[in-house]
């Protein structure tokens, strides 16, 4: 889906601020409470009963449509609902949505006019289930208010979490546009419109000067500048049908490519340092908010990243159009985050249910991942800086029914998207010996916590059992393998003289105890520590006040092991 952008036919209008706010079965226009937008609803109001809100949730506001826009067709897009949305424009229903981390548009023309207003009312639902993505159990307590459970540790954030817009197009357009490039400045692009139309096709470089024109699918530009990683480099295709539209893509010369056991950009190795990131921040909760963005990634250039995994779902697209910008390099991942049944037995001591079943995650629940899937490569597939795909976070590849239940998903991605590779986040249960699908990956990704939830507090337990560990993926699969997760909670300004965990002190030995293995290991892409910062969680006796095994605490403040990374990290650039 073609982000809205302004151009010369093309008029945007953000509709963000304050909307009328309730929770229940219908919106309430005679509701005293306002919500920001975009924000979670959760943390901004002092009552219990919205932070534990399971259901439908309301927004509303008068909306006016630009007086010149009577030739044009409006749409209204909603960046993310999260979980799931359903628009009206005064008393229809226009567009229903499932997914939080996706857009979704409705073409409102025909109920709307140019210079006059409407009333524009959003439900937002933040019910988890067995075949939502990601998913989530829910019951009913003795006093009949309905709880949520779910198998991911990230606090079930809900709301209006980005950009609510208002937005003109021509009646004939271009409705799609997929750009793919080759180091020597070939670019291949494929243009869909609203109505069979020719379509000229210019390429701008960065200083908006013509550097090429694309017939048949094809453009070349001479000695073209790369998109490389720390020098994000952007061209423009534009797009335009003649006296109607014209529509402008950004993108980058730049190739991906795994070879034996390297990760390849532009045919150079690539070894990743970073972090497992959330979107959260306090009050706000996942609201996308532009002053901590542009926080982080200064605190990521201060640190030495050169990449983020943007787990556990897809990020606002401010966040990648950015990380374009600056040549951050981006795992993107979709939100199917908590396949995995056993997880809950090992904190509940409930005894283990199978994951893959049609009771548990079936055929309903695979349909659900392969939209995420499907949205999320429409949404993102022109982002340079996006290199892989990660299908899921820790799922149950060990347990019967994993195969089953990935093939399918990993032959769709590969279908929508030739250019890049694949991978995905393995859990600790899964190993190199009982894992049922890391070969139908490209890179191998490990999230692993030797020294945390095992071997606590004896670094020199976990250094064997973590170089064991590697050491075995790479002889079963002689894949190239990374570190997506690793970490230990640290409370900010505890501090000891010995390997005490929670302290400042421990943090740091455990990352360093990490980066000697990684250093002698094969195979090896990269490391990226689980988290870049504190985040807020669900309620759970393994957690205090959310999880703290962020770098950075949840205001981004650098706990010691910062400055750790810093002296590993910008001495390797
Ligand atoms: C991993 C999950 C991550 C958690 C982390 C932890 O992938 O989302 O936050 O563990 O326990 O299992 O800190």
């Amino acid at each position: 889906m073609l982000k809205p952008r302004p151009t010369a036919t093309r008029e945007q209008v953000r509709l963000d601020g304050l909307w009328r706010f309730n929770t229940g079965d219908a919106a309430d226009t005679a509701t005293t409470l306002e919500a920001a937008v975009p924000a979670s609803y959760n943390d901004l109001f002092a009552d219990a009963k919205i932070r534990d809100h399971v259901g439908w949730a309301w927004y509303q506001r008068a909306v006016r449509v630009p007086r010149g826009w009577s030739e044009d067709r409006i749409f209204v897009r909603v960046d993310a609902a999260t979980h799931a949305g359903k628009v009206y424009v005064d008393d229809t229903l226009v567009a229903e949505h499932v997914g939080g981390y996706t857009p979704f548009e409705a073409d409102i023309t025909d109920l709307v006019s140019a210079g006059s207003e409407f009333r524009l009312t959003i439900g937002v639902n933040n019910e988890l289930t067995e075949t939502t993505i990601p998913p989530g159990t829910i019951t009913v307590d003795a006093g009949g208010r309905k709880r949520q459970q779910y198998q991911h540790d990230f606090y079930n954030y809900a709301g209006l979490h980005r950009s609510v817009w208002l937005h003109s197009v021509p009646q004939v357009r271009v409705t799609d546009v997929t750009v793919e490039t080759e180091l020597d400045g070939t670019v291949r692009y494929s243009i869909a419109t609203s109505s069979p139309a020719p379509v000229q096709v210019r390429i701008l470089d960065h200083a908006g000067e013509l550097v090429a024109t694309g017939a048949d699918g094809v453009a070349r530009i001479d000695n073209p500048t790369l998109w490389k990683p720390g020098a994000g480099y952007l061209y423009t295709l534009e797009a335009s049908i003649d006296g109607h539209d014209v529509y402008e893509q950004p993108f980058g010369v730049r190739t991906v490519s795994v070879s034996a056991t390297q990760f390849l950009i532009n045919g150079e190795p690539f070894y990743f340092t970073g972090f497992g990131k959330h979107e959260d921040t306090p009050v706000r909760g996942k609201g996308h908010d532009d002053a901590y963005l542009v926080h982080d990634f200064q605190l990521l250039d201060w640190v030495g990243a050169n990449s983020f995994r943007t787990s556990h779902y897809p990020y606002a697209e401010e966040v990648l159009d950015f990380a374009d910008r600056h040549g951050i390099v981006v795992i993107d991942e979709t939100a199917a985050v908590g396949l995995n049944l056993a997880v809950v037995s090992g904190l509940t001591g409930a005894p283990p249910r199978p994951t893959f079943s049609p009771e548990t995650f079936g055929d309903d629940t695979r349909a659900a991942h392969a939209q995420a899937i499907t949205e999320l490569i429409a949404r993102d597939k022109n982002h340079p800086s996006v290199v892989m795909w990660s299908l899921t976070n820790e799922p149950a590849s060990n347990e019967d029914g994993a195969r089953e239940y990935f093939e399918p998903l990993v032959k769709l991605a590969r279908t929508l998207d030739a250019t890049r590779p694949l991978t995905y986040s393995v859990v600790m249960f899964a190993t190199p010996a009982n894992d049922k699908i890391a070969d139908l990956f490209d890179v191998i990704s490990i999230n692993r916590y030797y020294g945390w939830y095992v071997a606590t507090g004896d670094l020199a337990t976990a250094e064997q059992y973590l170089e064991a560990d590697l050491r075995g993926w790479v002889q079963r699969f002689g894949k190239p393998i990374m570190m997506s997760e690793y970490g230990a909670d640290t409370q900010a300004g505890l501090h000891s003289v010995w390997d005490i965990p929670w302290t400042e002190e421990y943090q740091a030995d455990f990352l360093a105890m990490h980066h000697r293995v990684f250093d002698r290991a094969e195979a090896f892409i990269g490391e990226h520590v689980w988290n870049f910062a504190d985040f807020q969680t669900s309620h759970g006796i393994h957690r205090v006040d959310g999880n703290k095994k962020g770098v950075f605490t949840r205001d981004r403040r650098p706990k010691a092991a910062a400055h750790e990374l810093r002296r590993r990290w910008r001495s390797r650039s």
